[in-house]
């Protein structure tokens, strides 16, 4: 099964969108597997963002997301990484289509109230940046026979 990390960024906690970003993801089937609130801090904020370094919004990004705490989850099922992507919505919430997270709830790329990994790859590096591997929980549901 797939782990991806995804950060409710700060605007969808200020904007009291937590539990209904969560939920969607939750009734999709996936698995909340890890989950802190946390306010990052600079040096985290630009690990976590290191291949934007250098690019025209990278200290805004980094200012915006260190502005305010976030809650940081790993969410486990069978293709979670795509499966989120496209329940997140295109990067600029102008353009997500309605139905994804972006597109529901958001207008500006700089706003855009979720992270969600974009490869397996990133996925587990960014899982490690945010929790140490005791507090990622391996646990069974019974309702995964009637998901998969
Ligand atoms: P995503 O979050 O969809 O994976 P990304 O990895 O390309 O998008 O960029 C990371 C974040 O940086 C994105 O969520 C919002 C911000 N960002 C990206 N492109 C931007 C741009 N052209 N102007 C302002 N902010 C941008
Ligand atoms: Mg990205």
């Amino acid at each position: 099964m797939e782990r991806s990390l995804v950060l409710i960024k700060p605007d969808a906690v200020q904007r009291g969108l937590a539990g209904e970003i969560i939920s969607r993801l939750e009734k999709k089937g996936l698995k909340i597997v890890a989950m802190k609130m946390l306010h990052m801090d600079k040096n985290l904020a630009q690990r976590h963002y290191a291949i934007h370094k250098g690019k025209a919004f990278f200290d805004d990004l980094v200012n915006f997301i260190t502005s305010s705490p976030v809650i940081a989850i790993v969410f486990q099922g069978k293709n979670a990484v795509e499966i989120i992507r496209q329940m997140m919505g295109e990067t600029d919430p102008a353009k997500a289509y309605r139905g994804t997270i972006r597109g529901d709830f958001g207008i500006d790329i700089g706003h855009n109230l979720v992270h969600g990994s974009d490869s397996l790859e990133n996925a587990s590096k960014e899982i490690d940046l945010f929790f140490s591997a005791e507090e990622i929980f391996n646990y069974e549901r019974e309702l995964d026979t009637w998901i998969y």
